[in-house]
């Protein structure tokens, strides 16, 4: 299939057009997508108009589905697509630059977004590249951060536990949400490009280091992740597709809409069914 690729910023992403609603999902369209992925960490397709049975199919041909999110609702027509909906008085939970669920040993290798009611105006999501935050930082903190590890647990995702369950619900969510070490320097198991990998959502403290210690430094690499020259920041509208690559990028989806409705179709991939092993 011929696809056109417009790149939409030098750190990541691309608009992909020549899909639609009729376009069939095969192997051949899963691989050529992947290919994109990996090369542009995160892709936009416009107009591309999947329901949720064909959602999950396109999910299906990247990888294998499961980690379904713990706070949304799924779709009537497909339990592995969750909507993510938030009017009025909500609190959305996902302005803050977070790659999804680090505090899993293994988190997710993609997520699939579709917008499906999108406010008259706000409700963006940027995009981080954690290559170009990496290869950005001074070389002698690149050799610090070589040696060091960081624990990630669920921060703030928390709190709707709380107020449901007390103190015995936020302790159900940790136990289940669990918590993971990874390297502060990744690698991309595909590309094998090395990647910056603490969050401010989901990064706690560095091992072997103090909490003032680790914290100044946590700070110092957050403040780095805000820089726009590493970002994209996409308009959705209705039918915009967005699949990402969850290793080696963060996002963030702006809170500047509500009280009007935002919705969401998403799709988790878990296991990328091209990685060599
Ligand atoms: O709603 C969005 O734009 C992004 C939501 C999000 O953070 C996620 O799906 O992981």
């Amino acid at each position: 299939m011929s696809l056109s690729i417009d790149r939409l910023s030098p750190a990541l992403g691309a608009e992909i057009s020549g899909l639609d609603s009729n376009t069939e999902i095969t192997a051949d369209l899963a691989d050529q997508l992947h290919a994109l992925l990996m090369e542009h960490q995160v892709i936009f397709m416009r107009d591309f108009d999947l329901a949720p049975a064909k959602m999950t199919e396109l999910g299906q041909a990247l990888g294998t589905l499961g980690a379904r999110h713990h706070s949304y609702v799924t779709h009537p027509d497909s339990d592995d697509v969750v909507i993510i909906e938030w009017k009025d008085d909500d609190l959305p939970d996902a302005a803050e630059w977070h790659s999804d669920m680090t505090y899993r040993e293994t988190p997710p290798f993609a997520s699939i977004l579709k917008g499906v009611v999108i406010p008259p105006a706000g409700g963006d999501t940027l995009w981080a590249s954690m290559y170009s935050v990496y290869d950005s930082l001074p070389a002698g903190m690149k050799a610090d951060l070589a040696e060091l590890e960081a624990v990630h647990d669920m921060g703030a995702f928390r709190t709707p536990a709380y107020r449901e369950g007390g103190n015995d619900g936020i302790l159900e969510a940790y136990t289940n949400a669990k918590t993971a070490v990874h390297p502060m320097v990744s690698h991309h198991p595909v590309t094998g490009r090395p990647y910056l990998n603490v969050s401010e959502s989901f990064t706690r403290f560095i091992i072997g280091l103090s909490a003032p210690e680790g914290g100044r430094l946590l700070t110092e690499l957050f403040d780095r992740i805000n820089r726009p020259e590493h970002h994209v920041r996409l308009r959705w509208k209705p039918n915009t597709m967005a699949i990402w690559d969850n290793r080696g990028t963060q996002h963030y989806a702006v809170i500047d809409y509500l009280p009007n409705r935002r919705v969401m179709h998403r799709v988790a991939v878990v296991e990328d069914a091209r990685q060599p092993v």
